[in-house]
């Protein structure tokens, strides 16, 4: 784990892991922005470090990896989606040590909202309250059809994706053999490129960008916006603080922490004192594999 520090030029602020670590325990509205990096100790890869789904792509010669994730495409040709998707398929029941000290948040009253551009629903295993939650990304936790918009559970169709097949809708696709080739074709309910994000993120980012006191940016390259402007959006006065393997050398933060999410957060619970302790039953734990 390596801290870095902001720079020292006159008028800027510096703001220390104890400050921090004092900002913490005193803040009752934390806001936290996560992304893959929260995962990847869990085995599912994130898109663009060297481990990640797009450099895992040069099979499919795309133009553009993240044509993978796109609508359109997915319309024309869902196959292509469906030949990776096993790949960011998310275990069931599991989460990492970065997730359940959001828990932690949670449980001591002090999460004003997670704000995931995750969409492997691991939030759901970890017991974030649905009221706390914003999943910017849609999930894999619910899927629907693309013509009847019939919603179902999404691992319903997890067996499809470890097999690479296209999960298609019963009822509509017995008459359909000559259809359209997205007819009845079954979609997780995650938010692709080019599609709206959920109408719950516009409700809630606009008052809780005031009301936040807290800003914390976790396991994420904040590429993909609108997520990525969020903290621009917040007051400046607002300590923000990023946790990532990769620093983000065009970001303005208060502190960044590099290393691996769960290193870090067991540090910071550490720090916190013996009534953060998270106990190891609770996640998947190897803290040096990630
Ligand atoms: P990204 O662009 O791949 O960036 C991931 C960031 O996480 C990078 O900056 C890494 O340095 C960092 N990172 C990787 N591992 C760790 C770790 N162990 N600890 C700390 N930092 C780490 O992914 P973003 O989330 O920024 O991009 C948003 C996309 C990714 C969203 O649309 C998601 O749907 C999508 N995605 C989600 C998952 C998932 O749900 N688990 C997996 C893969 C991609």
């Amino acid at each position: 784990i390596k801290l870095r520090l902001p720079a020292t030029k006159d008028g800027k602020r510096i703001y220390s892991i104890s400050q921090f670590i004092n900002d913490l325990r005193l803040s009752s509205n934390v806001l936290i922005i996560t992304g893959a990096g929260i995962s990847t100790s869990l085995g599912i890869p994130d898109f663009r470090s060297i481990q990640g789904l797009y450099n895992q792509l040069s099979h499919l010669h795309l133009n553009d990896p993240q044509l993978v994730f796109d609508i359109n495409e997915f319309t024309k040709r869902p196959e292509t989606f469906y030949s990776v998707a096993h790949l960011i398929l998310p275990p069931e029941d599991k989460f990492s040590l970065l997730h359940a000290f959001i828990r932690m948040l949670q449980d001591k009253k002090q999460l004003l909202r997670n704000y995931t551009q995750n969409i492997d629903n691991l939030e759901y295993y970890a017991g974030i309250d649905p009221s706390k939650l914003i999943q910017c990304h849609g999930s894999f936790g619910t899927a629907s059809c693309l013509t009847c918009r019939s919603r179902f559970a999404g691992p319903k169709i997890f067996n499809h994706i470890k097999q690479k097949q296209i999960p298609r809708c019963s009822s509509c696709w017995k008459n359909t053999q000559e259809a359209a080739i997205s007819y009845g074709v079954i979609k997780p309910d995650i938010t692709f490129f080019g599609e709206d994000l959920p109408k719950k993120f516009y409700k809630s980012i606009v008052n809780d960008s005031k009301k936040c006191d807290l800003v914390l940016v976790v396991g994420t390259s904040l590429k993909v916006e609108p997520v990525a402007s969020i903290i621009d959006n917040i007051p400046r006065r607002i300590p923000r603080v990023l946790i990532n393997k990769d620093p983000l050398p065009d970001r303005d933060f208060d502190l960044t922490l590099l290393g691996y999410s769960d290193a870090i957060a067991s540090l910071i619970c550490s720090k916190m004192g013996p009534e953060w302790s998270i106990p190891h039953h609770q996640f998947e734990q190897d803290l040096t594999s990630d």
